[in-house]
């Protein structure tokens, strides 16, 4: 195409890059380029989602019966518990991140993040902290079996005696990913705050990037306690403090504290990035400007203001006094408002366009329906009676998993394909997406509703083995899971086929605004040829408006027809 890549001086980049941007070699570099960074993250965290739903598999192959008996108890507690951990830690967070980092650069129009290598040791922490998980397979005594929370007494209890044990490698991993991520945030709120093109200014910047510039402020305010907790945590467990023993005179609610304090949040600093997508690609693929723009953009911030208010809705049970109960439910329920607002958004934009069921614009709409229904039960459970009468059961496990499955695994399948094009320069098999979002739908639906009756009826969360009455419900639940398994392949075989001999599409397949969407596919070392004056807002769909004042920005109303054809077949 007619970008051509333009070196800049060596001073000016820090670093000289390593390896060309065809050259697929340099994804197993210290690459300080943002894209290859991307892209890192995405393939890294995808290897350890299938760890992680692999130990879910188990773990329903457990529940399909009545009876503990396809693996002892306690393998059934590390078992959740390197579940949650994983794909917390080593997947929705690192996937965001990566998809983040692709594409924050190129939708303000900077040629890279603020501080790259930083960026790099960020990226390279991520399989240290994978290992470190992994490796507590093998440790005497195995993994921690204390669930994500590493609530204690219990993550303070150890067994073997041993001073290398599970739950210390489990602290470590997750204040190593703790430092990786505040590294991280630093780094996008730099870059946001300072790199934007000229003429981008505040409203003109994309919702995702407002998504991003919330969920990473959370990082920033949040983490420092979870990994503050997560220390104090360690010295109590090696060399015998006595921050939270209560036999000592510590004090286990206190880390309750600091854990929600940050873990409510985070989950906003999943959910946000997904909404950010949802909010890009229903314009696209409706071919209408995103409704409520700014409005939509400023919900991102008064998310991250009001979850950080939240925390305690985890604690209901802990002896939280009431005053505090009736505070927190409050607050909690606060939250549905500027998340009403975007899906209000949402439903206003595609109301009346021209809709084209492409395989991300099904996951979009798909995760945002799924949304909905876990935001429901969500202020369910911001309820202090209903909460009392459910916590510890399934509904909560149904509950997360439609907001993390369902909403948020889902936007990352929708931001995938909808920047594949961009990323590889190729378009993915749109009959194979298909059968991966009907896998996929029918898999969430199938796993997770049936964790909510069985919670109302009792079903506690984390047991190996449970009454006969529940059994019916659990089987439907473990054939779910095992279909959300099977959705993974098809997804796996587009990608790799589409990768290595998709259609070669050109820069802007779906004709959209954007500036990701003026440089070539994939985009070239420093990004863009000419900095992009930008002289409007993003989302000119039907207006016809030129995006930028310096790069030709071809009529971009509707979809080429040949287009249309494949993908609407
Ligand atoms: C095939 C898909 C999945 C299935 C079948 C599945 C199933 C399960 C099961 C059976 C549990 C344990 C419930 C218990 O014994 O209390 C669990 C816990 C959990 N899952 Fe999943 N899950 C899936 C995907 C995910 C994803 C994608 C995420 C996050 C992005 C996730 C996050 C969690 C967390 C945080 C826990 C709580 C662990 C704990 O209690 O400490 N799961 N899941
Ligand atoms: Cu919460």
């Amino acid at each position: 195409m007619t970008n051509i890549s333009i070196e800049a001086p060596e001073a000016v980049r820090g670093q000289p890059y390593p390896g060309a941007p065809d050259n697929w070699k340099r994804f197993f570099t210290f690459s300080t380029d943002h894209k290859v960074i991307g892209i890192q993250y995405i393939v890294t965290s995808f290897f350890f989602f299938l760890i992680g739903g692999t130990l879910s598999m188990v773990m329903r192959g457990e529940l399909i019966t009545p009876d503990a008996d396809l693996v002892d108890r306690t393998v059934y507690n590390a078992l959740f518990t390197m579940h949650g951990s994983i794909m917390l830690f080593m997947w929705t967070f690192p996937v965001l991140v990566g998809l983040g980092n692709y594409l924050v650069p190129l939708m303000i129009g900077a040629r890279d993040m603020a501080f790259p290598r930083l960026n790099a040791v960020s990226f390279w922490m991520v399989p240290v902290v994978g290992i470190l998980m992994l490796a507590s397979f093998l440790v005497p005594g195995g993994p921690s079996q204390s669930g994500w929370w590493a609530y204690p007494p219990v993550s303070l209890q150890n067994p073997t005696g041993n001073l290398l044990n599970g739950q210390v490698l489990w602290i470590l991993a997750v204040a190593i990913s703790g430092v990786s991520s505040i590294m991280g945030g630093v780094n996008f709120v730099t870059t946001i705050f300072k790199m934007r093109s000229p003429g981008m200014t505040w409203f003109r910047t994309p919702a995702f990037v407002w998504s991003v510039l919330a969920a990473q402020l959370i990082q920033l305010y949040g983490l420092p306690a979870l990994t503050g907790g997560a220390i104090m945590l360690l010295l109590d467990l090696t060399i015998g403090t006595s921050f939270f023993t209560p036999e000592r005179g510590g004090n286990p609610i206190l880390y309750q504290h600091f854990f929600w304090f940050y873990s409510h949040p985070a989950v906003y600093v999943m959910i946000l990035p997904a909404f950010g997508m949802f909010s890009e690609i229903l314009p696209v693929h409706a071919r209408k400007p995103l409704f409520g723009y700014r409005v939509i953009a400023a919900s991102s911030i008064l998310i991250t203001v009001v979850s950080g208010l939240v925390w305690v809705h985890h604690m209901f049970a802990s002896a939280t006094p009431s005053w505090m109960r009736i505070l927190f439910m409050v607050t909690s329920m606060l939250v549905a408002i500027p998340s009403g607002i975007k899906v209000f958004g949402w439903v206003a934009t595609i109301w009346g366009g021209k809709i084209r069921f492409t395989t991300p614009m099904l996951f979009a709409l798909g995760g945002i329906s799924n949304w909905l229904f876990a935001g429901i039960t969500g202020i369910f459970l911001a309820s202090v009676p209903i909460d009392i009468h459910v916590n510890n059961t399934y509904f909560v496990v149904g509950h997360f998993h439609y907001v993390l499955y369902g909403a948020i695994v889902m936007g990352i399948y929708a931001g995938i394909y909808h920047w594949f094009p961009k990323m590889t320069g190729r378009m993915y098999y749109e009959g194979l997406g298909k059968l991966h979002f009907a896998l996929t739908y029918l898999g969430t639906a199938l796993t997770f509703l049936p964790m909510h009756p069985l919670g109302l009826m009792g079903m506690p969360r984390r047991v190996a083995s449970y009454d006969l009455e529940f059994a019916y419900w659990n089987v439907i639940a473990s054939i779910g899971g095992f279909l959300l398994g099977l959705s993974t392949l098809p997804f796996i075989l587009n990608m790799v086929s589409s990768w290595i001999r998709g259609e070669k599409v050109g820069n802007n397949p779906w004709r959209a605004y954007g500036l990701e969407w003026l440089t070539s596919s994939p985009p070239t070392v420093e990004n863009f040829e000419e900095t992009p004056l930008v002289v409007s807002g993003p989302y000119g769909y039907g207006r016809n408006q030129p995006l930028v004042g310096n790069i030709p920005n071809p009529g971009l109303t509707e979809f080429p027809e040949s287009l249309t054809q494949q993908q609407t077949s």
